[in-house]
């Protein structure tokens, strides 16, 4: 597809303001992503013209929310490839959703059963499964990374055993900016009986993405990285998991019959969908999801592929960088951590924004992996497929003028 990039770039308002006297530059997509017109005018109609609560009511308004509300449902489950909408929960994001199936799923964890995340994991597939393994005596074990600072598959070989019930794993590192090999990992797991999670925060803006031909058990996204609002994402769970499963929270809409001492739940999905949700942040969704597809996603990652091919060499060629995640470009996603010099991340990125350039500093939610890098932070830029080839020269000017500024004999 012959893509008009400039014409997408367009689309999104926010990126066309001057910040600190200089165009925005906005290279943190891996914190957030910016949204396109059409995603903002469906929240402003919706409210305008349809606001109603949904599941609720018979009147007109009523339906038409439902009607919209439950159509993005069947939407997500074909962008993601889903078996049936049924798989489809709607939550406040990765965060919930990860919290979710360790909340629900986790009931079914033993003491002396093993839980096996990766070192690179993000706070919230993590801290999840730390609690969980804390209340339950179970074991937690880290898959390592190699010297090249990939995924440790050999590692992840000896750890994953007829122990393990549960491997939790990033698609996408937000801060390694590698891409996980799920099947491979899914596989293993399988083969030990346990049901692998899958947190594609990082992945389903940038890839596509195969629920069925990953296997994994469970997969959860956030909205707001994909285009759509903060406060709705996505759990897709196997079927036959989520049955067996208790709910999550307690409240409207997820009953079939209420007692005076007792309960009993309704079907899939709403069972997971306890009180009145984000309808504005699911019509959000949809639209975005229409986006990708116009665009679509093989485009979109090849694309970004090429951005990353043109500034990551550049990158790595520069001897006051140190760059983090494997040293390939092949191997890279628009995320690329980095330290310049023995420069405190926080004032490298005070001064890239003085230049109008919007990046991350910190731990980025990962600190374990700073730890296993030895590391407290570092810098992060992450590309998204509306930025363009000025956003990346604009970036390296002001990385001159950050090193020039700081006159660390950097140059
Ligand atoms: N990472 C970043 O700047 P929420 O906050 O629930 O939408 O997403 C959490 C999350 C889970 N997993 C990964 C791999 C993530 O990157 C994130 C969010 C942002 O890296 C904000 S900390």
């Amino acid at each position: 597809m012959d893509t008009d990039w400039e014409q997408v770039r367009s689309d999104f308002p926010v990126l066309q303001q001057v910040v600190n006297e200089e165009s925005l530059v906005y290279l943190d997509n891996a914190a957030t992503s910016q949204k396109p017109m059409t995603v903002l005018q469906s929240i402003n109609q919706f409210y305008l013209h349809d606001n109603a609560n949904v599941h609720r009511g018979i009147h007109t308004l009523a339906q038409r929310a439902t009607e919209q509300y439950e159509a993005v449902r069947d939407q997500v489950r074909q962008f993601i490839n889903a078996t049936t909408a049924n798989e489809i929960i709607f939550t406040k994001g990765t965060t919930d959703s990860l919290n979710l199936v360790a909340s629900t799923y986790g009931q079914f964890i033993q003491a002396g059963d093993e839980i096996i995340l990766t070192i690179m994991e993000h706070h919230s597939n993590l801290i999840a499964w730390q609690q969980l393994a804390l209340q339950k005596h179970a074991t937690l074990k880290y898959i390592n990374l190699t010297k090249e600072q990939d995924l440790d598959l050999k590692d992840a070989a000896q750890k994953i055993t007829d122990k393990t019930k549960i491997v939790a794993i990033a698609h996408a590192s937000n801060v390694l900016g590698v891409v996980n090999p799920i099947k491979t990992i899914t596989k293993l797991a399988h083969q030990h009986g346990a049901v692998v999670v899958c947190d594609g925060a990082q992945a389903v803006a940038h890839l596509p993405v195969d629920v069925q031909d990953l296997d994994v058990d469970f997969y959860a996204f956030s909205g707001h990285k994909m285009l759509a609002p903060t406060g709705i994402g996505v759990l897709y769970g196997k079927q036959a998991l989520l049955k067996k499963m208790p709910p999550y929270q307690y409240g409207g809409e997820m009953i079939s019959v209420v007692n005076q001492y007792d309960s009993t739940w309704a079907e899939l999905p709403y069972k997971f969908e306890a009180g009145t949700p984000n309808i504005a942040g699911v019509i959000g969704l949809g639209k975005a999801i229409d986006y990708l597809n116009h665009i679509e996603m093989t485009n979109i990652w090849r694309h970004e592929q090429e951005l990353v091919q043109y500034i990551f060499p550049k990158l790595l060629a520069d001897p006051t960088l140190t760059i983090y995640g494997p040293p390939s470009v092949t191997k890279h996603t628009g995320v690329i951590a980095f330290n310049l010099h023995s420069l405190h991340p926080h004032d490298v990125a005070t001064a890239l924004d003085q230049d109008g350039v919007a990046v991350r500093a910190g731990h980025h939610c990962a600190q374990p992996l700073m730890n296993a890098l030895d590391l407290k932070a570092t810098v992060r830029m992450s590309l998204s497929f509306y930025n363009n080839w000025a956003d990346l020269d604009n970036f390296l000017a002001a990385l001159k003028d950050t090193k020039e500024f700081f006159n660390h004999e950097l140059i």
